[in-house]
């Protein structure tokens, strides 16, 4: 655990007790601040009080005195589409509101460093896709070249669960929009923006919004080297606003769709081969195409960020190659589960949005798609000219009947259900065939999160394919 700096024999609520919220507050005592912890779920109280945290009701009229900050939560809306009333109250009171990320930041560097010959850095990845995959691969391969690292953030682990730094380690965090909006301190060492895309509208007052929250990873003053991926005019107006002319290298720009020219520094992927230019001159290449862990255009774009990142860590090219070969892929991210009668499943579940539904449509042929759940604004219209590798669609969940009206020509079975749609799917696919979990919507309305929504469909797909085998 990371004990915060600057709050030491200072009372700060924390609000929210899910893994943020609890890292934060062991983190908060460890520093010698008393944590006063509350959330306005009762089970979630019940928990924290198991595991020894003191709970502070943060509603009580008084609750407030000598409070010296508000740690909140990222799940928690601190604006839009209304604040929380505890956030609210903070604010009315005068009481600074922060989050983990923000106490991160503050208290990463310790004394210890001053014995070190090299100093500790944060990279930290963001973006509206690809965070994880990105933050997941840079972390292996760090590892895989015997470099200390850690991985924590939006990924699933709270950034101060995790060790404080040793002598040239290097912290992987994955940061959403929810986590740099609100934060108060953001200074990583290397800053990636893999790409922009709507999600998250509600919590951020539209794209307006979701881009600047996201913006904040590189304000002035920030990052030394920042990866932005140009495939967005967004990221294109980010690195030109970054750049101080045009052979600067701190920025590194990034892009699948297009090759990449001129005096600065940048790479990309074509035809399953990653570039790095530098000063006009190839300085690097990797052949993506045999990479099992990596499939697709968007994971060529994922595996461009990390390569960057690796590259301004100082690793070789051959190094990064070795250890992409390596990579397994993430769990819920096209990722294979089955295969049986020359039909392959795969699961995509981690696919919530519609633009990262494209990218698995993009990356197979001959689809059974299973999609659906809780959709977001707009439902699948943006997909409707990216539908020609999908022979059948079989959707589940809250949005079924919205998803049917936006599909076109293409066929579709209403199933409501993962498990009548994994029985439809796999009852009509031919050898060739994938069926694809690329739900395009949240899971809410059928599970607690995308996780378990995609574990489902794999022990259904297990389940399946060991009875037909
Ligand atoms: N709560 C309140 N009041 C509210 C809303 C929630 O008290 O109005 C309480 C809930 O009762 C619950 C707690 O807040 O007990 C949950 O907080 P949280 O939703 O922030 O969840 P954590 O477990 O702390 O997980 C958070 C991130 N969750 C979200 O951003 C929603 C995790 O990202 C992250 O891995 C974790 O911190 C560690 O950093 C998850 C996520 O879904 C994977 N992220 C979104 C995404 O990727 O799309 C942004
Ligand atoms: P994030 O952490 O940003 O949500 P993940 O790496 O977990 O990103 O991938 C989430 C989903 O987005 C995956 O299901 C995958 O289909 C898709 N995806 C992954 N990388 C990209 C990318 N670079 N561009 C578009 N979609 C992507």
């Amino acid at each position: 655990m990371i004990p915060v700096q600057g709050f030491e024999g200072l009372k700060v609520a924390v609000l929210g007790l899910g893994r943020s919220g609890l890292a934060a507050a062991k983190a908060l005592e460890a520093g010698g601040a008393e944590a006063l912890c509350w959330d306005d779920g009762q089970e979630a109280r019940a928990r924290a009080e198991q595991a020894g945290l003191t709970l502070h009701d943060l509603t009580r009229g008084n609750a407030w005195e000598g409070v010296a900050a508000l740690i909140a939560s990222p799940g928690i809306p601190h604006l839009y589409p209304e604040p929380n009333k505890l956030i609210a109250r903070a604010m009315a009171e005068g009481v600074p509101v922060d989050n983990d990320i923000g106490l991160f930041f503050r208290s990463f560097a310790t004394r210890d460093w001053d014995g070190f010959d090299t100093l500790p850095r944060v990279v930290a990845v963001t973006g509206s896709n690809g965070k994880s995959t990105t933050s997941a691969l840079i972390h292996h391969v760090l590892e895989h070249a015997g470099r200390a690292t850690q991985l924590a953030g939006n990924i699933g682990r709270g950034v101060l669960d995790i060790e404080p730094a040793v002598d040239g380690e290097v912290v992987v965090l994955e940061l959403s929009s929810y986590q740099t909006d609100l934060a108060r301190a953001l200074t990583p060492d290397v800053a990636v923006f893999t790409n922009l895309s709507p999600d998250h509208l509600d919590r951020h007052g539209g794209m307006g919004g979701y881009f600047a929250a996201k913006r904040r990873l590189f304000a002035e003053g920030g990052p030394d080297r920042a990866v932005i991926g140009v495939d967005e005019a967004e990221g294109v107006y980010l690195a030109g606003q970054l750049t101080e002319g045009p052979t600067d290298d701190r920025v590194i720009r990034v892009s699948v769709d297009r090759k990449l020219t001129g005096p600065g520094w940048q790479v990309f992927a074509r035809k399953g081969f990653l570039s790095e230019y530098r000063k006009g001159r190839q300085v690097g290449s990797v052949d993506l195409r045999g990479v099992k862990g990596l499939p697709g255009s968007h994971n060529h774009q994922n595996a461009c960020c990390a390569y960057a990142v690796c590259r301004t860590l100082g690793l070789a090219p051959r190094v990064i190659e070795a250890a992409f070969h390596d990579f397994k892929g993430l769990p819920h991210r096209s990722q294979l589960v089955g295969e049986a009668d020359g039909v392959a499943w795969v699961n995509d579940s981690k696919a919530t949005n519609v633009d990262a539904a494209a990218a698995a449509l993009g990356a197979f042929k001959n689809i059974r798609w299973i999609a659906g759940g809780l959709g977001k604004d707009g439902g699948i219209e943006e997909l409707s000219g990216q539908l020609g590798n999908v022979a059948k669609a079989y959707l589940i969940g809250h949005s079924a009947r919205e998803f049917a009206l936006q599909l076109g020509d293409t066929p579709y079975e209403i199933c409501e259900t993962m498990e009548r749609a994994v029985a439809r799917a796999g009852g009509e696919a031919q050898p060739g065939d994938t069926v694809l979990l690329a739900p395009a919507a949240a899971s809410f309305d059928q599970y607690p999160d995308f996780e378990k929504r995609g574990e489902d469909f794999t022990r259904l797909v297990q389940v399946r394919i060991g009875e037909t085998a």
